[in-house]
C-alpha cells in the first residue's frame, strides 16, 4: 500500500532489541517515519503474508516496499545516499564497523536474551505490560513463553551463565 505522503511505516515494538536498531537509523538520518505495533490490523493481513514469519523489526516504504531484518532496512536507506552513513570510507575502519555491528547483535544477544529471562520473576510485570502493549493482551503471554524458550538454543544454560555474566561484566 502507498502511502499518501513520505512516510515510513516501521512495524515494531518499544522493547525489541532490533526494533531499536532501525529506530534508531531512522531518527538518525531525520526520515519521517511512523511507529506501528503488531496488533495493528495491517501487520497481519498485509505485512504477514509476505514476510511469512512473525518477526520484527519490518519496514514498509512511502511505495509500499517491504523490508524485513534490521540490518536490511539500514542498507535499504545506505543504497539511496543517506547524509550519515552507517559505513566509515577507510577499509579498515568499515571492517571494524561490520565486527562491530556483528558483536553487538549477534554475539552480545544470548546475554541480552538470559538478562531478559533468566531472571523473568523479578520483572514478570514489565515484560507483560511491554509484550501486551506491542502485540496485545491476547498474545503476551504466548509470545513471551516462545521467546523465554529460545534461550537453550542460544546457548543459555546452567553451565554457561557464569561466563555469559562474567563476559558482559568484563565488557
Ligand atoms: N535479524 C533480525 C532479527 C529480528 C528479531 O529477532 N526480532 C525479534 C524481536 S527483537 C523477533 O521478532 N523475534 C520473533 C521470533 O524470533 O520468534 C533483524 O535484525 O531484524
Amino acid at each position: 500500500m502507498a502511502s499518501q505522503d513520505n512516510t515510513h511505516r516501521l512495524y515494531g515494538v518499544p522493547h525489541s532489541l532490533y526494533t531499536g536498531i532501525a529506530r534508531c537509523y531512522l531518527r538518525t538520518q531525520g526520515i519521517t517515519y511512523t511507529e506501528i505495533p503488531t496488533t495493528d490490523a495491517d501487520f497481519h493481513t498485509r505485512i504477514l503474508p509476505i514476510i511469512q514469519r512473525s518477526i520484527i523489526p519490518v519496514l514498509e516504504t512511502p511505495q509500499g516496499d517491504i523490508v524485513q531484518d534490521s540490518l536490511d532496512i539500514i542498507d535499504h536507506f545506505e543504497q539511496q545516499g543517506v547524509q550519515y552513513s552507517a559505513y566509515p570510507d577507510g577499509l579498515l575502519q568499515r571492517v571494524l564497523s561490520v565486527i562491530i555491528a556483528y558483536y553487538g547483535t549477534q554475539a552480545m544477544l544470548p546475554h541480552a536474551m538470559h538478562y531478559r529471562w533468566s531472571y523473568r520473576e523479578a520483572q514478570e510485570g514489565f515484560l507483560h505490560d511491554q509484550f501486551a502493549a506491542g502485540a496485545g493482551e491476547a498474545m503476551a503471554d504466548k509470545i513471551m513463553s516462545r521467546m523465554n524458550a529460545y534461550l537453550p538454543q542460544l546457548g543459555v544454560d546452567a553451565h554457561t551463565v557464569p561466563e555469559i555474566e562474567a563476559s558482559y561484566l568484563q565488557l
